[in-house]
């Protein structure tokens, strides 16, 4: 039986799905995925350095300007039929849990009531000193790419906002964690699109849900770290394969 249809009839049967997504699908909305975000001015730098709080405590201008260019984009863009495939699984299935590791909002944007962010997000910026949540002005014009941006101040504190993001070497929330795990551990299919599947501890769900016997499937264009443990290998991009994949699993 060929791939789409082996996973349709994963996924039709399936009583608790778990998504979980990567920066690949948001690549067709536009959103540079992560190891290629470093367009223009970020050619110079290595994205696993920027995201880091000593990056942030060296040049939280250039960190902060990162992060508002990269708010920017996203806001700009518009989810794509992968997202929306997303929205639809979970209306099908009985019980579906989607769990990103992107920080924007293009699943929210497409209907996912309440995606699980395990690194946070671009939309929830808050005090470095007192982790106060701060409000953002709506994205003006784009700052071009890689401008440096002063860090508003917080005001209770004072201290400078950082983006509501994880950063290499932070822990992830505890509840976020939680509850991706739980959604991994307890589903009979896992659905991993579009990640490298190279980022810990977040790289571990797949891995859990295939221990704790569920069926993964992934779909990516390229092979990656989590090829030997997927049930079926859907080899293409996200906006083509989960319209298709939603189409043959609920006709
Ligand atoms: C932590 C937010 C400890 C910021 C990100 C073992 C255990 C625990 C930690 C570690 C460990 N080993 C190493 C570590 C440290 C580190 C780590 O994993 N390093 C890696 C490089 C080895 N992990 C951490 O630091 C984590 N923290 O462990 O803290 C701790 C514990 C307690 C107390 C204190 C400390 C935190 C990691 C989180 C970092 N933050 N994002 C921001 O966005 O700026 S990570 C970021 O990169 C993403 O969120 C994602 O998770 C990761 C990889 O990106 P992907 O989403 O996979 O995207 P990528 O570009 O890599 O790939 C895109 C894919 O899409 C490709 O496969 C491509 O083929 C595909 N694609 C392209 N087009 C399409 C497509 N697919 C479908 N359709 C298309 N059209
Ligand atoms: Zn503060």
């Amino acid at each position: 039986m060929d791939g789409l249809r082996e996973a349709a009839k994963l996924l039709a049967q399936a009583q608790r799905v778990a998504v979980f997504t990567g920066a690949g699908i948001s690549a067709e909305s536009g959103v540079p995925t992560f190891r290629d975000a470093l367009t223009g001015l970020w050619e110079r730098f290595d994205a696993q350095s920027l995201a880091t709080p000593q990056a942030f405590q060296d040049d939280p201008d250039l960190v902060w300007g990162w992060y508002e260019w990269r708010r920017h984009r996203v806001s700009s863009v518009r989810p794509n039929p992968g997202h929306h495939a997303v929205a639809a699984i979970e209306a099908h299935a009985p019980q579906a849990t989607v769990v990103t590791q992107n920080v924007d909002d293009l699943h929210e944007r497409a209907g996912s009531a309440q995606p699980v962010h395990l690194h946070g997000s671009l939309f929830a910026p808050r005090c470095s000193v007192c982790a106060e949540p701060a409000t953002l002005p709506a994205p003006a014009g784009e700052p071009e790419d890689g401008r440096r941006l002063t860090p508003p101040a917080c005001a209770t504190c004072g201290g400078l906002i950082r983006p509501g993001v994880v950063w290499f070497g932070e822990a992830l929330p505890e509840a976020a964690l939680e509850a991706a795990v739980r959604a991994a551990a307890g589903s009979d299919v896992l659905l991993t699109i579009g990640t490298s599947g190279l980022v810990y501890p977040a790289a571990e769900i797949p891995r859990l849900a295939a221990r704790s016997g569920a069926a993964v499937i992934q779909v990516n264009p390229q092979p990656t770290p989590l090829d030997p443990i997927a049930r079926v290998n859907l080899h293409g991009p996200a906006a083509r394969c989960l319209p298709e994949l939603v189409a043959a699993a609920w006709p």
